[in-house]
This record gives structure tokens, C-alpha cells and sequence, in this order.
């Protein structure tokens, strides 16, 4: 069976683990969000990408759920010392080499999917890791702070801010002119079923939808589209995601994110068992939906999560 997966960072790594745990044949692709990704110290990070490859390779700092495991800050400390930051993001040494080989390999003339492919040779994470895109996408936030309009990255916005002022727009700058990266189209038309995991619906799937021909090969691909939701009893499970929801106009309840995907893309939602009472608001939008435990709580919690979302898929074919 051929799986595609669009995922961001935390959310999108760990139920990738139980995918795994749920379908071990499976041939699974991930269109990973780069929509996070930013330049620091000269160097080109990628957190949701290189979420992924920690997690489903063995490296990642598991409590945080970033970074790498056995981490210390060497480089961030001397950097501070010649006053040199942002200080507010924290990179570690370990995690600085892949960033640096990244931007050297980006540097050399090799699009972001070959870099990829190459960091993901270390990591061997089990799946087939694609960014969205090989074109420089940066969400920026809308925000107003004493009394000011401006705009930031949106990991100044999530990091350094932590999502304390409300988000006016979240645009993903650059998705317009960009295209997927190679494999992407193609593993969208040659799955078997596409799954959502319970990742950002605004700042992981929505901008991985917002690259100009994505959206429209999810929905021309003729297989079940099923996802699951990152919102339990009417907040995040994790993060901030209320925040930026609001500011697409959306509100914080597993039924309406459902809704603001919509049928047109959606053929199957999942919301947690407590949630049980969206599943009729879900259904009237024309979306098949079930109450399941949807807490990532170990890797067998998460593999039901996974077959849930399987056997949803094999219903609505
Ligand atoms: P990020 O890029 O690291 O923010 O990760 P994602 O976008 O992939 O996922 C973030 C979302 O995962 C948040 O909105 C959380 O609510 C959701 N999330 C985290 N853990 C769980 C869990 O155990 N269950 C569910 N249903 N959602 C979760
Ligand atoms: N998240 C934080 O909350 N604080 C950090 O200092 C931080 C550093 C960081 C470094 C590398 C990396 O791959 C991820 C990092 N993250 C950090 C996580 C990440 O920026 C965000 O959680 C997600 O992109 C939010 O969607
Ligand atoms: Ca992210």
C-alpha cells in the first residue's frame, strides 16, 4: 500500500511512528512542511523536516520533541558571547551540523529534496522524506505590538513570542510562485490513500495545501483523503495552534476544523472519543467521521490512531 502523508514537525513525526508501527509494508512518502524553515547565523535550518527525520531515525530529543537527543549549546553560548543571536532560538551543536551541511550541500547547487535525501541517508528514517518544495517559502505572521502593525517569521511569532499577541494573517510568503518539489505530484497520484496526521492545520498543512498544485492533486488523486484531529476538547493538544486557527477565522473545535479542510478535500475525520459529540456536526458537512482516542500518549496509542485512520480510509472507498 502506498501511503502519503503531509506532516509538519511534532504532530505530523509522531504519528509517523505509529503509521510505521500500524503498516510495517507500507510504502509511505511524507511532503514535509519547509514553510517553518530559517536562515540564522547563515545557515539554512528546516525544524519540521528535520522533526521527521530525528524522530523516525532515532535522534530526536523526546521529551522536547525537537532537536536532538544528548544536546549541549556550545555554539550558541560563544555566538552569545560576541553578541551575536537570536538568542531566543535555541540550536544545538549537534543539531548545527546538519544545518551545515545543508547549506553547503544548498550552496554547492543541490535543490532542498537531494539535501534531503542525503541527511536522510544517515538517519534512515523509513520513509520517503520530501519537502513540499524546493522554492523558499517563509510564513510570516501579521501581528500588531505597542500599538504597531508588522510582520514576522513565524518562528519569531511561535518561539520568541510564544503566540502571545493574536495573529492578524498568516501568509506563507513565496508558496504563490512556488512549485512541489520533484516526487511530490507523483506520490499524490500514485497513492492509495493520503492521510493528515494531527499536525497545524494552518502553519503544517495549510502551507503545505497553499503550494500551487498540491491542493489540486489531493483532490484529483480518486483515494481516501483521511485526517485526524490536533484538536482535543476544544484546544491544541500541543502549541499554539488556537492562535493562528483564529486568525484564518477558525475555531478552535475538532468539528470545525474538519470543516475548514472541508469535503472538497476531506473524505474521512477523526476527533478524540471526548469529542464524540462533533461527529454528527462533521458528518452534515459531508465528511465521514469517527470518535476515537486520538492522545499520542506511546507507540501502541499511536499505531491504533494509525489503523483507525486505515480502516476509515478502506470505508469510504
Ligand atoms: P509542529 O510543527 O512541531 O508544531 O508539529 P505539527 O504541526 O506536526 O503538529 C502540531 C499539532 O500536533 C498541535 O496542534 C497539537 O495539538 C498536535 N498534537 C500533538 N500531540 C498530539 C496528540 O497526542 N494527539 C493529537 N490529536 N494531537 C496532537
Ligand atoms: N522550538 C522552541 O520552542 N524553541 C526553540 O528554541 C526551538 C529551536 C529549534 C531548533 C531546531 C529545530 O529543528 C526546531 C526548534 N524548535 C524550537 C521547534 C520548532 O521551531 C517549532 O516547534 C515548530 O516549527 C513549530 O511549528
Ligand atoms: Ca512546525
Amino acid at each position: 500500500m502506498r501511503i502519503v502523508v503531509l506532516a509538519g514537525g511534532i504532530g505530523g513525526a509522531r504519528f509517523l511512528r505509529g503509521l510505521k508501527a500500524a503498516a510495517p509494508d507500507a510504502d509511505i512518502t511524507v511532503i514535509g512542511n519547509t514553510g517553518d524553515d530559517i536562515h540564522l547565523f547563515g545557515l539554512k535550518v528546516c525544524p519540521d523536516l528535520d522533526t521527521v527525520m530525528y524522530t523516525l531515525g532515532g535522534g530526536i530529543n523526546e521529551e522536547q520533541g525537537w532537536g536532538r537527543a544528548d544536546e549541549t549549546f556550545r555554539v550558541k553560548e560563544e555566538l552569545a558571547a560576541y553578541g551575536v543571536g537570536p538568542e531566543w532560538f535555541g540550536l544545538g551543536d549537534r543539531d548545527f551540523a546538519t544545518h551545515i551541511v545543508r547549506t553547503q550541500m544548498l550552496a554547492a547547487g543541490f535543490p532542498l529534496s537531494a539535501v534531503t535525501e542525503a541527511l536522510c541517508a544517515r538517519w534512515q528514517p523509513g520513509v520517503r522524506l520530501l519537502p513540499m518544495s524546493d522554492d523558499r517559502i517563509e510564513t510570516h505572521v501579521a501581528i500588531e505590538e505597542d500599538g504597531e502593525q508588522r510582520a514576522v517569521h513565524f518562528q519569531e511569532y511561535w518561539v520568541r513570542l510564544r503566540a502571545s499577541v493574536d495573529a492578524r494573517a498568516v501568509v506563507p510568503v513565496g508558496a504563490e510562485q512556488a512549485k512541489p518539489a520533484p516526487g511530490v505530484l507523483e506520490a499524490l497520484g500514485e497513492a492509495d490513500v493520503i492521510l493528515f496526521p494531527p499536525s497545524n492545520p494552518v502553519v503544517s498543512v495549510g502551507t503545505i495545501l497553499a503550494v500551487p498544485g498540491i491542493r489540486e492533486a489531493i483532490a484529483d488523486a480518486g483515494v481516501p483523503v483521511i485526517g485526524l484531529s490536533p484538536i482535543v476538547g476544544d484546544a491544541p493538544v500541543r502549541g499554539m495552534a488556537d492562535k493562528v486557527l483564529a486568525a484564518v477565522g477558525v475555531e478552535s473545535t475538532a468539528a470545525a476544523v474538519a470543516r475548514h479542510y472541508g469535503s472538497g478535500l476531506l473524505d474521512g475525520w477523526l476527533v478524540d472519543s471526548v469529542d464524540a459529540g462533533a461527529v454528527a456536526e462533521v458528518e452534515a458537512a459531508g465528511i465521514r467521521c469517527r470518535a476515537v482516542p486520538l492522545m499520542m500518549t506511546d507507540l501502541d496509542a499511536t499505531a491504533a490512531m494509525a489503523r483507525e485512520a486505515l480502516a476509515l480510509a478502506e470505508e469510504v472507498r
